[in-house]
């Protein structure tokens, strides 16, 4: 049975993750056209491209029904997949966000279980195995993103035994405990077991798969880092995905962002202390305990409303999915009781903007805060920290982290909280607050010392060298 083969003999490298890196413009002559759309992922994997130049191609979804030709933007091939509105609902609104990132996130809503999504789910996830297995070039490398896709390693294993396989988790991996309700456990860590290398964020993240694969009877341990599969070595192991360091803080020194944070706290009504939180709307990112936490404090007068205001950025998210529209409503009535209770006319305690920032206005926003509010119940990694450290050059500001993303690790000089615990979440924000401009210096100093020390393309370059790594062989 012939693997489906075409183009690209010389596609040396395909990224396949949920989403192209492009966006569709109105702007422009001819009606429009396709621009890069900077995202976390683009900007971590867009060097290791850069290096490859005509040889990498990205299969993913364009966010339309329709189905595409492949096409070209800045010499990369963008291979799109078809979606009907219909699988939309059952592989992404369905399985990926209904079912796997609550389940992933400790369930901090119920995660759903239902055999029509996982059918649809397995139905998209063969399509961009396909479209990966007839764009790679012979031996090819091909890098597999995220929850969405944890079945393409597998089928495309099947397809072109001979591609070297990667796949990166950008979200937590949970317990076994946890996993194992999953009526499709075994297929989904089959699926990833197609990988020769299996990347997570957190080295207990990637503890938690191996320990599933030998609980599940589907892998043996080898050695403290791998799994043996049948007779192949499967690795698994943690990439902390970094930012691109220049890139924040080039943009942080810029006079244009400088203005344009000294107006923003100008428009502010000149507080002593600013307050900043950065979210996608989203029910794991803590954001209605933050707000809880802000309230009580400024009830009990542990904060002085004369003298500090919050700004609450919540980009739009995933609002076709029920819990989001059920967080959505609970996060606005919140900022409605702040509000009522303590703003004065023309001076909001709480500025709420439900919207897409752009990017040189985070980066004001980020120059703007004394103190920087990252609470998720459950992150991957939350780049956020990570931007914020970056963007703070002078050595000021504070940042309060819950202890349950990600980043503490690297992070451990932010003032680490859990994020279930209100008063511990109160104190937090209170020593962030008043803290000594000297310690928050010094721990902002050895922050930015740790977010240097990881920038996202030696992430990519560190992930694709082991991935080319000599395969080990088992030997029997
Ligand atoms: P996310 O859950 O989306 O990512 P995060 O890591 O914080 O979380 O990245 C969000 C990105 O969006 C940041 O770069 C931020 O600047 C940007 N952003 C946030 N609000 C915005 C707004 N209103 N307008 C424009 N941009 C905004 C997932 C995982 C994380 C993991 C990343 C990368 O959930 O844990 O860190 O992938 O692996």
């Amino acid at each position: 049975d012939a693997a489906p083969r075409t183009q690209g003999p010389a596609t040396r490298l395909v990224i396949v993750a949920n989403r192209l890196p492009v966006r569709w413009s109105d702007e422009g002559e001819e009606g429009g056209r396709w621009i890069p759309s900077p995202g976390g992922l683009v900007s971590a994997v867009g060097p290791a491209i850069a290096q490859r130049p005509g040889d990498a191609a990205w299969i993913g979804w364009t966010g339309a029904a329709t189905e595409e030709e492949p096409f070209e933007v800045d010499g990369l091939h963008l291979h799109p997949v078809a979606m009907s509105d219909d699988e939309k609902v059952l592989f992404y609104d369905g399985m990926s966000n209904g079912t796997l990132w609550p389940l992933y996130h400790d369930k901090v809503v119920p995660s759903e279980f239902h055999r029509h999504w996982f059918d649809g789910y397995k139905r998209v996830n063969r399509r961009y195995a396909e479209a990966a297995a007839a764009a790679a070039g012979p031996e090819a490398t091909v890098w597999v993103h995220d929850y969405q896709l944890q079945l393409v390693p597998g089928m495309l294993r099947e397809l072109r035994p001979d591609l070297r396989i990667g796949f990166f988790l950008h979200i937590p991996f949970p317990p076994p405990e946890v996993f194992q309700a999953l009526p499709w456990r075994e297929q989904l860590a089959q699926g990833m077991l197609g990988a020769d290398l299996n990347g997570f964020q957190t080295p207990e993240a990637a503890a938690n798969f191996r320990r599933l694969t030998m609980r599940l009877g589907l892998a043996e341990a080898h050695g403290d880092e791998s799994v043996v599969a049948g007779d192949r070595v499967v690795r698994a192991c943690a990439y902390p995905i970094g930012i691109d360091v220049a890139r924040y803080e080039g943009a942080a020194h810029d006079r244009e962002t400088t203005e344009r944070a000294r107006d923003l706290r100008a428009r502010l009504g000149a507080p002593h202390t600013v307050l900043l939180g950065v979210d996608r709307l989203d029910y794991t990112k803590g954001i209605d305990v933050r707000l809880r936490a802000l309230k009580e404090l400024l009830d009990e007068g542990s904060l002085n409303p004369a003298t500090v205001t919050m700004v609450q950025i919540a980009q739009p998210s995933r609002d076709d999915v029920e819990a989001y529209i059920t967080l959505r409503e609970e996060v606005e009535r919140l900022v409605g009781q702040i509000n009522g209770d303590h703003s004065r006319v023309g001076f909001p305690i709480l500025h709420y903007i439900h919207q897409d920032v752009e990017f040189e206005e985070l980066m004001a926003m980020y120059r703007a805060a004394d103190v920087m509010l990252v609470t998720p119940f459950r992150d991957g990694m939350n780049l956020v920290a990570k931007e914020y450290v970056a963007a703070r050059y002078d050595l000021t500001g504070s940042l309060v982290l819950s202890e349950f993303a990600g980043a503490a690790t690297e992070l451990a000089d932010a003032l680490l909280v859990n994020p279930y615990d209100v008063d511990g979440l109160k104190a937090a924000i209170v020593r962030a607050v008043s803290m000594p401009p000297a310690e928050a210096r010094e721990r902002m100093e050895r922050m930015r010392a740790a977010v240097e020390a990881n920038d996202a393309s030696e992430w990519a370059d560190r992930f694709l060298r082991d991935l080319a790594a000599d395969r080990e062989r088992v030997t029997t």
